[in-house]
């Protein structure tokens, strides 16, 4: 099939999951054109020669300086040109918001059938402020095919857009050959101690990072030898730095900030740690359980999706800090309890995210829209 999937370059998760998609796909033979403004993230690591990347050209113009430049039209603009030079066969854009748009604006021009993929906040943020409300909804419930990352999101789209279309779930590749347990030497960052927690995001505040510094700072109080391992960058971040000085934990939790490769240190993580206050799937977790570190989350959107209480990892309810410092007590005094929930998590992805399959299950998805 020869596809045009569109994406953000960013590090946010749809862009890594469209981008990953992507190569899963090249990987079975299908000729990819991925659409965004700037090289998304994930493809500064990997390639493939059935992928090529088309940029959006973001022309500006005196006129636009207080707007800044029609993204949407432009966007537009390329999906038709690229449609009509490749003869797509499809269009799949990640995120509703703005390219969804973009994208059913190609089709009024080119015919090429659109599929859109919505990650989160395209719905429950954006896709319901009424600034956007209108358009949004009509595109939703115009286009080819809807699909989305969780049972929750597919709820939450019937609800409040599209109560008569048939909203598929794909859930998230993960690339378990990328994301795997290391034997052996995997220390390739700043590490001071042997046992530490990790956790990864933008830092946004629906991520509420400061909530796992103050976490951590409570299991300090009972295991001294441990350090706190945060990977990523954002508005919060800056907060938490304040934080960890104030508990008078600073020398004991590193920042890494933005990285391609976090393999090693999902791997010298006894858990991953979320606080999220909403997260439709939860890419890190997954990531993590990948490496057979188990992760531990608020029951929150879609990670009872991914998680499997007590079995490859924990779930608490959203804010109750006792739940979460008692369940990372546990795993650090029960070494047997980690890796078995490691090796279980593990499965669980390999079985229900891997990326060969997601990508045969887009594949059937496109087949449908296109039958
Ligand atoms: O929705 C967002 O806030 C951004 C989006 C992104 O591009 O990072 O994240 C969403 O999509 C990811 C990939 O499907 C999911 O793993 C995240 O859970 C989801 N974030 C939220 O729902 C907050």
């Amino acid at each position: 099939m020869k596809i045009g999937i569109n994406c953000f370059p960013t590090v946010g998760g749809s862009g890594i999951a469209a981008t990953q998609l992507a190569f899963e796909l090249a990987k079975k033979g299908h000729d990819i054109h991925l659409v965004s403004y700037d090289t998304p993230f994930l493809l500064r690591s990997i390639r493939h020669p059935n992928i090529t990347l088309d940029l959006v050209d973001v022309l500006s113009y005196p006129l636009f300086r207080d707007i800044g430049a029609p993204y949407t039209i432009l966007a537009a603009s390329k999906l038709v040109n690229l449609s009509k030079k490749w003869n797509l066969d499809i269009l799949n854009v990640h995120y509703a918001i703005p390219t969804g748009v973009s994208a059913y604006l190609a089709k009024q021009v080119t015919d090429t059938p659109v599929a859109i993929t919505a990650h989160g906040s395209d719905i429950h943020i954006l896709g319901i402020d009424p600034s956007y409300n209108p358009i949004v909804s009509h595109v939703l419930q115009n286009v080819d095919g809807i699909s989305t990352v969780s049972k929750y999101m597919k709820n939450e789209i019937i609800d409040k857009f599209a109560r008569n279309k048939n909203v598929e779930v794909i859930y998230n590749p993960i690339d378990t050959e990328r994301y795997k347990k290391i034997e052996g030497q995997i220390c390739d960052f700043r590490m001071k101690y042997e046992t530490n927690f990790a956790h990864v995001s933008n830092f946004r505040p629906v991520k509420d990072t400061p909530f796992i510094v103050e976490a951590f700072a409570e299991v300090v109080k009972q295991k001294p030898n441990i350090g706190l391992i945060l990977v990523g960058d954002g508005p919060e971040r800056k907060k938490c730095e304040d934080l960890a000085n104030n508990l008078g934990i600073a020398s004991r939790v590193i920042f890494q900030g933005v990285r391609s490769y976090i393999t090693p240190i999902y791997n010298c993580a006894t858990a991953l740690l979320s606080a999220s206050k909403n997260e439709s799937f939860g890419l890190t977790l997954a990531e993590a359980m990948a490496c057979e570190t188990p992760a531990i989350a608020p029951r929150i959107g879609g990670v009872p999706e991914v998680i499997d209480h007590e079995k490859n990892g924990f779930i608490y309810k959203l804010g109750d800090k006792e739940s979460l410092v008692s369940y990372m007590i546990q795993l650090l005094e029960d070494r047997d309890l980690k890796d078995s929930m490691g090796e279980e998590g593990r499965k669980k992805v390999v079985g229900n995210f891997k990326g060969d399959i997601i990508a045969d299950q887009y594949v059937n998805w496109y087949n449908k829209i296109l039958e």
